[in-house]
C-alpha cells in the first residue's frame, strides 16, 4: 500500500501502563484503526491450525519477544485487511483516514527497522510512563478476569526485564528521531486521555511533537 494514503503511530510503554485503553478512546475520536501486537499474537495462539500456536504462548508466559516475522506478518496482514475492509467501517475505523494505531510493537530493534522499512513509516510514537508499583498493581487487577495466561507476578516480573532491557532501547532510538511524545499514565484514565488526545491532535494539525 501507498504510504502517503496511510499514517502510522506505534504506542508503547510498560506491560500494564494503559496503552490499549487510551488506544480504545483515540477510536472513538480520530477513527483509527487499532491493532494491538499483543491480541493479534494471542488470536493466532488460539487460531485453529495455527503452526506458532505453543510458540506464542510459551513467549507470552516467559515475557520473551514473539520472533519477529510472525508478529510483523500478522500486523501487516491486518493492515491490509483494514484497508480493504468496508464492514469496518462505523465500528470506529474510518478507512479513508487510513490511521493506524499500533499498540506494542515494535518492542525489539529488529521489528522496528524490519517494520520501518519492509511495512510503512509511522510519524510518531506515544509513549506511556509510570511506575513498575502502578503496572502491577493495574496487572494483577486485571488479571482477576483478563483470563490472561501473563497476568500474575510471575510473568509480570518477566514482563519488565524484557521491558527494561529489550523495549526502552527502541524508544531511545525514536528519541533520537524526535518521534516520541512522552505522557504520563499514572493520573486518571480521563486526564491521560486529555494529553493524549492534545498530542494527536497536533500531530494532524501538521505540527511535530
Ligand atoms: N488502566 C489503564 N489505564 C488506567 C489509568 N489511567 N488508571 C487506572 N487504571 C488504568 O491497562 C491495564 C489495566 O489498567 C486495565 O485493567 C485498565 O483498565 C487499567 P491496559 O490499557 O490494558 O494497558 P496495556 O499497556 O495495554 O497493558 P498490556 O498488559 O496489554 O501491555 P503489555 O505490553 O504487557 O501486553 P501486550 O499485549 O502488548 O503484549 C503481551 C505479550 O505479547 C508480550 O509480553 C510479548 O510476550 C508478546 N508480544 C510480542 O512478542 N511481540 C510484540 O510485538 C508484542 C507483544
Ligand atoms: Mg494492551
Amino acid at each position: 500500500f501507498e504510504q502517503s494514503k496511510v499514517t502510522v503511530i506505534y504506542v508503547l510503554g510498560g506491560p500494564g501502563a494503559g496503552k490499549g485503553t487510551q488506544c480504545a478512546l483515540l477510536v472513538e475520536d480520530f477513527g483509527f484503526c487499532h491493532l494491538s501486537a499483543g491480541d493479534l499474537l494471542r488470536a493466532e495462539q488460539n487460531r485453529e491450525g495455527s503452526e506458532f500456536g505453543q510458540l506464542i504462548r510459551s513467549c507470552i508466559k516467559e515475557g520473551q519477544i514473539v520472533p519477529m516475522e510472525v508478529t510483523l506478518k500478522l500486523i501487516e496482514n491486518a493492515v491490509r485487511a483494514a484497508l480493504g475492509d468496508e464492514n469496518r467501517k462505523g465500528a470506529g475505523w474510518d478507512d479513508g483516514k487510513g490511521r493506524f494505531l499500533i499498540d506494542g510493537f515494535p518492542r525489539k530493534m529488529d521489528q522496528a527497522i524490519a517494520f520501518d522499512a519492509e511495512v510503512c513509516l509511522s510519524s510518531m510514537v506515544l509513549f506511556y510512563t509510570t511506575t513498575e508499583d502502578i503496572m502491577i498493581e493495574r496487572i494483577l487487577e486485571r488479571g482477576k478476569t483478563s483470563g490472561r495466561e501473563d497476568d500474575n507476578m510471575e510473568s509480570i516480573k518477566k514482563r519488565f526485564v524484557t521491558y527494561r532491557e529489550t523495549t526502552l532501547p527502541v524508544i531511545d532510538y525514536y528519541t533520537k528521531l524526535n518521534k516520541v511524545a512522552s505522557i504520563d499514565s499514572s493520573p486518571v484514565v480521563e486526564e491521560v486521555y486529555a494529553k493524549t488526545k492534545g498530542v494527536v491532535e497536533k500531530l494532524f494539525a501538521g505540527e511535530t511533537v
